[in-house]
């Protein structure tokens, strides 16, 4: 998979996707990250990239015309992936959106910054915009990275055999149940019970039990969203025997 990163601050992948899984992804071929600097596709000798806005306000936009031009000289003309824009007006970002880009062989992300970008970006360049969540951050690269991370953990060959993306779907819809390691008995705290009996039937209905409740109560949105079964109804409801 080819990912094109549009952003005045490349240096700041670096770290990042280095050390992490992505990083091992990088080195065993299976993604290429490809860092542009839009500045470099300024016009004016002084490679502005940034300008007041029309009709007066704080900040600065950020001007069209180099990530327009960057983006045609590295996808040619007329792309045909997807060109994500980061901005706090996008789409909520989710797990949904995370398999949808896994399958693509190749997507380019937009990060703007200062006070915003300029519309016509929005417009004609990018194919649809995405936001993390409702906080402000500074610019859109943070944002990138959490993209980058959630997709490519589900390219085929990135996750180690033991950690299944297959649960990502569910845990995508219902809270994890409660982890629990050695010792069983730590500063007089007990490992529950059930998870020490043996009993995979017993530890599968409590594992879901607490999937249920701790959903409930922390993330009541996502339980709305949920497949539940009769047995998964019967037991919120306290019906349960
Ligand atoms: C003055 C209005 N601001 C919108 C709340 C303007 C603005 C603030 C921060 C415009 C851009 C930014 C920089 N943030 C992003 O580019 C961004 C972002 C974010 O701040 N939060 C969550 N997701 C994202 S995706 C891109």
């Amino acid at each position: 998979m080819d990912i094109h990163v549009f952003t005045l601050f490349p240096e700041m992948f670096r770290g990042p996707m280095d050390e992490s899984m992505v990083g091992r992804a990088v080195a065993g071929r299976l993604v290429s990250l490809h860092l542009h600097n839009f500045r470099d596709y300024a016009p004016d000798k002084h490679h502005t990239v940034d300008d007041t806005p029309y009709g007066g306000g704080p900040g600065m936009v950020v001007k069209p015309e180099p990530l327009f031009s960057a983006v045609e000289a590295v996808l040619g003309p007329v792309p045909s992936c997807p060109i994500i824009l980061l901005t706090p007006q996008g789409r909520p970002f989710r797990q949904a959106a995370a398999q949808r880009l896994a399958q693509f062989p190749t997507f380019a992300l937009l990060c703007g910054h200062y006070g915003g970008v300029d519309e016509r970006v929005r417009e004609h360049l990018a194919t649809e915009e995405l936001s993390i969540g409702d906080y402000v951050l500074t610019g859109g690269e943070l944002p990138a990275m959490v993209v980058i991370d959630a997709v490519v953990r589900l390219l085929p060959g990135v996750l180690g055999s033991q950690e299944s993306t297959a649960e990502d779907s569910h845990a995508a819809v219902l809270l994890q149940a409660p982890l629990y390691t050695r010792p069983p008995l730590f500063r007089g705290w007990q490992v529950p019970e059930v998870l020490l009996s043996g009993d995979h039937q017993a530890i599968a209905r409590w594992r879901r039990q607490q999937a249920l409740l701790r959903t409930r109560e922390r993330r009541p949105d996502l339980l709305a969203e949920a497949e539940l079964s009769e047995e998964d109804r019967r037991f919120l409801q306290g019906l349960e025997p």
